[in-house]
């Protein structure tokens, strides 16, 4: 890799802007350990067809089979590494680029172990706050496309997941996941400083909840990142600015 031969990235493409909380994984990781990389714009519609003809192997037996995040390392004569889901994409970074840890102290397993946990209690009750909102950021056939796959996922019209009289069961939940989490980090906490699992310095589980946060600020219901983001001493609001020094899409 160098900067006449930079990694292939491929996001989703969108008028907002990248918003998947799983891309945006990959792209802190990329810009914290400085790596050159070109972002490939996909639509939505397009990812299978996109990432197939670029040889990107699937991440799942069962649709969606091909998912970005997804990384292209033309290593200058030495191979080509094509890498598909954001796990195996950190740990190959991580190996191939170890500047900057993102697992520092050899925490790798306790990690990932932190971002299940992320996944859990931030990712699962923000899924249904913001599908349909999310149809509104593709065009034409991207929108069918994420409409039709995402109908047929939740078995429901996207209306009817954020119907107007479930919004604040949903908002609660959520709630009630963050308060879980923040009890987590605070029984967690290895080392102090700003960020909330790395201490001093990011790791990859700050990045996990930093790129689910770019994910509600982006495609989350008008108002509801304001109402979340000062709760639990402000850990929310503290760790989604922290990562924007890293938030660069290049
Ligand atoms: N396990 C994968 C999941 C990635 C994923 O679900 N990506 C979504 C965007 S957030 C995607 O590419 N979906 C394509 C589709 O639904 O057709 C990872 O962690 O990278």
């Amino acid at each position: 890799m160098s900067t006449a031969n930079p990694i292939t990235f491929f996001d989703l493409a969108s008028t907002v802007g990248p918003f998947s909380p799983l891309t945006w994984r990959t792209r802190y990781v990329l810009n914290y350990k400085n790596i050159p990389y070109r972002t490939e714009w996909v639509g939505f519609a397009d990812v299978e067809t996109v990432l197939v003809s670029n040889g990107v192997p699937p991440t799942s037996a069962t649709k969606p089979k091909y998912t970005v995040p997804a990384i292209i390392d033309r290593k200058d004569g030495q191979g080509t590494a094509i890498v598909a889901d954001s796990p195996l994409i950190a740990d190959y970074l991580e190996s191939t680029y170890p500047a900057n840890t993102i697992y520092p102290d050899g925490s790798r397993d306790l990690q990932h172990k932190h971002v299940g946990v992320i996944t859990a209690n931030v990712l699962r009750p923000i899924v249904p706050m913001v599908m349909a909102i999310t149809a509104t950021v593709f065009e034409g056939r991207d929108q069918d496309a994420f409409v039709t796959s995402r109908t047929q996922i939740f078995g429901q019209p996207l209306a009817d997941i954020y119907a107007p009289e479930k919004r604040d069961a949903l908002l609660a939940a959520l709630y009630e996941g963050l308060d879980a989490l923040s009890a987590y980090i605070d029984e967690n906490r290895l080392r102090e400083g700003e960020w909330l699992f790395g201490g001093d310095r990011p790791a990859y589980a700050d990045f996990a909840l930093g790129a689910a946060f770019e994910w509600f600020t982006k495609v989350g219901p008008e108002g509801a990142w304001d109402k979340i983001k000062g709760r639990n001493e402000r850990k929310w609001e503290r760790i989604y600015e922290a990562c924007q020094r890293y938030s660069e899409a290049q």
